[in-house]
């Protein structure tokens, strides 16, 4: 079967079409902030790339999604000034809203997802925002910027519970905002068993989630290609138990999946990204039988 290397498993079922669709992949090249390794803006053609290399069928949850209806939108246009861009974006989520299936919003540095909240925010009463992360994201600015990857989830943070898991580098400007008004931070070092942290982490959330993932949470031998690295992030299992409990037990309105960085190097971030794209949706497929 011949592949096509800008959709999400490099193929989609004839006759596919947004409305029909149980996921709908949204690429968000986006990369203006980053203030040490570079790369975020090749992150969504390198995980759809990979993502043609995922098997099909699923061997843990035993599903084949793309089955369901995967449809991939055209990438947004990230040219222009961060509010330009950051209106598209939001634009494209609205649009995205009127569909049934679960967006995948694949960036891109971590700022769009200021972008990419806001109409959930205004929309559902009681979202609540999972945040996997090594880094806080609640710099109210950073180098003179509101809109950097540092201050991702900062806007939020003022208007709904955030539940912060993978925590493992605060700034001394950010450390009053962990664990402060609607923020909850299980920070890394203190959260290492996760059949301890799980219960927790449902108990914070409200029963409408919306999931932000920095591929940085995991740990750097599961994706080594991020801006920031942190060291002793989250193994790729233990993330898949957090991420599958939160998908059982919660309504799941979108998740984004950021960071991700593509390098000479190996493949193995992209790769790693878009299997665990794959198995979020078989998460989501299972749950729906
Ligand atoms: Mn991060």
């Amino acid at each position: 079967m011949k592949k096509n290397k800008t959709i999400f498993m490099g193929l989609e079922r004839k006759n596919n079409s947004l409305p029909l669709s149980n996921y709908i992949v949204v690429p968000i090249p986006f990369e203006r902030s980053v203030s040490y390794g570079h790369g975020t803006a090749f992150g969504p053609k390198a995980v759809l790339e990979a993502s043609a290399q995922v098997e099909l069928w699923d061997e843990e949850t035993k599903t084949e999604t793309w089955k369901e209806n995967i449809f991939t939108t055209a990438a947004v246009n990230c040219k222009g000034t961060t509010r330009i861009v950051f209106n598209r974006i939001t634009k494209t989520v609205k649009d995205v809203m009127r569909y049934k299936g679960i967006p995948f919003y694949i960036g891109g540095e971590h700022s769009i997802t200021q972008a990419l909240l806001e109409p959930y925010i205004e929309k559902y009463k009681k979202l609540s925002v999972l945040h996997f992360d090594a880094h806080a994201d609640l710099r109210a600015k950073f180098e003179g910027n509101p809109h950097s990857h540092a201050c991702a989830l900062y806007p939020a943070s003022k208007q709904v519970p955030v539940v912060q898991v993978g925590i493992r580098s605060v700034g001394d400007t950010e450390c009053e905002n962990i664990n402060s008004g609607k923020v909850k931070t299980f920070l890394m070092h203190e959260n290492r068993d996760i059949k301890k942290l799980i219960p927790q982490v449902l108990k914070n959330l409200t029963d409408t989630v919306y999931i932000t993932i920095d591929v940085d949470g995991f740990d750097p031998s599961v994706i080594p290609a991020t801006g920031t690295p942190q060291p002793g992030g989250f193994g790729w299992y233990e993330a898949l138990d957090l991420f599958r409990e939160v998908i059982n037990k919660k309504n799941i309105v979108a998740i984004d999946v950021v960071e991700a960085c593509r390098r000479d190097e190996d493949t193995i971030t992209e790769m790693n990204t878009a299997k665990l794209i794959y198995r979020l949706m078989g998460y989501l497929s299972q749950k729906k039988k």
